[in-house]
């Protein structure tokens, strides 16, 4: 739905006082116990957060890109680990359904998925599988009218909650590369299906990831999304565009709010006889921020407006992504060093938000990988410019 630009704004104010409210004054609490309140779960569900990109037909709202990346500006200004909370059900857990599913499949899955009662994950990555996606090692072999899974899929972002897995497996073990993966809906409880033990991480506490592991997990045929073998790394890619959107509107978001906290910190810290922020060298982190957060702003919204009107944007997206997540982390860095010795201890923010965003320039592609996808573009282009 393309939402007028005063329900937009009102979306955008009302999360925005949710993560003012509610979610910035839990940070403390969620780092430590390590788990997100259920009232914030449950508020998460009122306000539809896990549904903003489920299509309207299927009880989400339906969210256009650029819509998508303005609430994510406002939702990624609190600690990353509430994103998590939702946002896989709104990218890479619903996505797969959303945009290659059977129809049975999307009528199946899509409305508990937006209503939050499903938690979605995106199961890619294996122990020996990561930035090489293309060779995933888990099998899918068809017996009769079930396929048959077997292996382990690592870093599972929400695996622990999740009811429903969009796991990609290997069909055609003759086809070694992309071409040979297939993708599932692949159901929670399915016998065959085992979760690892929550993995401890350097940041990000509250949002939870493990091993979800195949042994002769029998899933019946109409699993296969879209019907047709083959499609799953195809499925994974579109995924990841729209998904490296999203987590580079999210870098957007945290940028923007530790500028804040940096601005706020140096305002009332005194030194020399003077505040921080009278510090022209100090004023220079300022400046670098705001141009690197404002820079990563207008890209976003430039890829997003692109893949709204319809164009390819994989190479925006990594552009995006690589740019708003190198950008959150020079942010992340510089408020560290505003804030000196208190920088360094936990009970200011600072030295959490600084482990939280340092994930940004890893998952949903790596720095590198944005890289390589960027250049392999440019360089096809150039080619069939110079008739290669
Ligand atoms: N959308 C649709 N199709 C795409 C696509 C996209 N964005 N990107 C690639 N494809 C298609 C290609 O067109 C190709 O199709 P054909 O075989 O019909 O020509 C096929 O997929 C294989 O593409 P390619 O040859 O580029 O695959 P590679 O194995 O070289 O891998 C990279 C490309 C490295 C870009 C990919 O493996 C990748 O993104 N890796 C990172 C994975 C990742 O982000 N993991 C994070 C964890 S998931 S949260």
């Amino acid at each position: 739905m393309a939402l007028d630009s005063d329900t937009l704004a009102q979306l955008c104010a009302t999360l925005r006082r949710f993560v003012d409210e509610e979610l910035i004054p839990a940070e403390a609490e969620v780092a430590e116990t390590e788990a997100i309140p259920g009232r914030i779960v449950a508020q998460m569900r009122e306000l539809g957060l896990f549904g903003l990109t489920a299509p309207e037909d299927f009880g989400g709202l339906g969210l256009t890109m650029e819509e998508e990346v303005n609430a994510i500006f406002e939702l990624g200004r609190a600690a990353p680990a509430f994103r998590s909370m939702f946002a896989t059900n709104v990218g890479i857990g619903m996505q797969g359904i959303a945009i290659d599913g059977t129809p049975e499949q999307k009528a199946k899955y899509l409305p508990r998925l937006a209503s939050g009662e499903l938690i979605g994950s995106f199961a890619l990555t294996e122990p020996e599988v990561g930035s090489d996606a293309g060779s995933v090692r888990t099998t899918a072999r068809r017996e009769g009218d079930v396929y048959v899974l077997n292996g382990t899929k690592r870093f599972i972002t929400n695996a622990p909650h999740a009811g429903l897995f969009t796991v990609m497996a290997r069909t055609d073990p003759a086809q070694k590369g992309a071409s040979g993966v297939s993708a599932f809906a692949v159901e929670r409880g399915t016998p065959g299906l085992a979760l690892g033990k929550p993995e401890k991480k350097m940041g990000q506490q509250g949002a939870h990831v493990c091993d979800v592991i195949f042994e002769d997990c029998r899933v019946p045929v109409s699993a296969l999304i879209g019907g047709v073998e083959g499609q799953g790394f195809k499925t994974a890619m579109k995924v990841l565009d729209k998904g490296r959107l999203h987590i580079a509107a999210a870098c957007v978001g945290l940028s923007e709010r530790i500028l804040d906290d940096m601005l706020a910190y140096a305002v009332g810290r005194r030194q020399f006889g003077k505040t921080l922020a009278d510090f022209q060298l100090i004023q220079a982190m300022f400046a670098d921020s705001r141009a690197d957060a404002y820079a990563a702003r207008c890209m976003v919204i430039d890829a997003a407006r692109k893949r709204d009107a319809g164009l390819n944007v994989s190479v925006e997206a990594s552009c995006a992504k690589m740019f708003a997540s190198e950008a959150v982390g020079r942010i992340a860095d510089r408020n560290v060093q505003v804030h000196g010795g208190n920088g360094y201890i936990r009970e200011y923010r600072a030295e959490q938000l600084y482990r939280d965003a340092r994930l940004f320039r890893i998952y949903e592609g790596t720095t590198q990988i944005q890289q390589i996808v960027i250049a392999r573009a440019l360089v096809s282009d150039a080619r069939a410019a110079a008739g290669l």
